[in-house]
């Protein structure tokens, strides 16, 4: 029986890995910060609730990380946790980049030390590209990150690179571009959306407030993107994958999706900080823009290609941006019942 060690384990991602491990048999230890946010919902809606050994661990003690890898037999290390909400980044730097960035360097050189044979993987991101310098993005193309989260997210890649090529660390590094389910935290913009437009159809009275409606982004499943963590480490060397769908949606037309999936047919008035939605059944404005919700630098345009990943993991999401937004619609309308 294998075992693995998931940080974030009470995260979105953590949470569908954990599963995916425990169905492959893994035995599934979990590090857990002691506040954390989220707890264990989420383990509980998949149903492996109780399922994953926990440990104390929070990324800000290198020390805790050093006992931990001594005590324990790990076979792959999963690192998702992060700060990892980029509209926050900018306002915590400091914390962003020492959990999102340092910390990483701290487990790698802890990993290197008392548990050299242990695969790690490390969660970078489609944010690492930013200003994008190719369409579509790809494992080559060059990084020009546009956030704190970016920034730190940019250093803990190279460290994992520089590890792989300076210890021969079996360290690689998936650059996720946006995926996303019902258990997507609720600051997130499609998951706000779902949830907003699901108490609108059960009778609430609200205006869904959003930013900027003119970024694109490749959304897919966060079930389909676990599996392909799980593929990296089974290679018999290390390397960089983008999972991506390679299809790219404007946050306008998720809201026209999740909203169709709950009876509402838009109609788009106005531009820029003007713009807004009002449903043609009912005549009400549900939807506006706010630019309290712009943020200093964005990311406008990503577009993943995963050609890489089908290559070498046989890796393909399976789920579109449709069913993804009709998935989620119908989970938070449920919940409301
Ligand atoms: P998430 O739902 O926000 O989960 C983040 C996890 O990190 C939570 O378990 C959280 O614990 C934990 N955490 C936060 N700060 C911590 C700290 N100081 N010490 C220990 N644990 C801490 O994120 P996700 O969507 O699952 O993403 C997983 C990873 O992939 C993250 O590294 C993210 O940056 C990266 N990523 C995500 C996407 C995406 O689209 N989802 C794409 C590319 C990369 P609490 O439950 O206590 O808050
Ligand atoms: O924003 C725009 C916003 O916060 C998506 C994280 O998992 O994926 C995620 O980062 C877009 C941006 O995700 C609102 O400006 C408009 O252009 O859902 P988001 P993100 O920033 O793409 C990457 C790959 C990660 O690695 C991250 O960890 O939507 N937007 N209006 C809004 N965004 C939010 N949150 N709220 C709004 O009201």
């Amino acid at each position: 029986m294998k075992t693995a060690f998931i940080t974030g384990v009470t995260g979105q991602d953590g949470a569908y890995l954990a599963r995916l491990l425990i169905d492959k048999g893994y035995q599934v230890h979990g590090g857990v910060r002691r506040i954390s946010h989220s707890e264990f919902e989420r383990h509980e809606i998949l149903g492996i609730a109780g399922q994953v050994t926990t440990h104390e661990f929070d990324l800000s003690e290198p020390n805790q990380m050093l006992r931990l890898f001594t005590k324990l037999k790990i076979d792959e290390f999963y690192n998702l946790a992060a700060q990892s909400f980029v509209g926050a980044s900018w306002e915590l730097p400091i914390y962003t980049s020492e959990i999102d960035g340092l910390a990483v360097v701290q487990m790698l050189d802890a990993l290197r030390t008392v548990s050299p044979e242990t695969r790690y993987y490390q969660a970078s991101t489609s944010e690492m590209f930013g200003l994008v310098q190719e369409v579509p993005q790809r494992e080559t193309t060059r990084l020009y990150p546009r956030s704190p989260y970016g920034v730190a997210k940019v250093f803990a890649h190279y460290m994992t690179i520089n590890y792989r090529e300076s210890f021969g660390t079996h360290a690689s590094s998936g650059i996720l571009f946006n995926h996303e389910s019902p258990l997507r935290g609720k600051e997130f913009v499609t998951r706000k959306i779902t949830l907003a437009l699901s108490r609108l159809a059960r009778g609430g009275d609200e205006i869904l407030e959003l930013g900027n409606m003119d970024a694109r982004r490749d959304w897919g499943f966060a079930g389909d993107y676990v599996e392909g963590m799980w593929r990296m480490l089974q290679q018999d060397a290390a390397d960089d994958y983008v999972l991506a769908t390679g299809v790219t949606t404007p946050i306008r037309d998720f809201v026209d999706m999740a909203a169709t999936a709950l009876g509402f047919d838009i109609a788009w008035e106005g531009e820029g900080e003007s713009e807004f939605g009002v449903d043609r059944k009912s005549g009400k404005r549900i939807v506006q823009v706010n630019p309290k919700f712009f943020r200093p630098a964005e990311v406008d345009l990503l577009i993943g290609d995963p050609a890489k990943a089908e290559e070498k993991l046989g890796w393909k999401a399976t789920t579109t941006v449709q069913q993804l937004a009709e998935m989620m619609a119908k989970f938070d309308y449920d919940a409301l019942a």
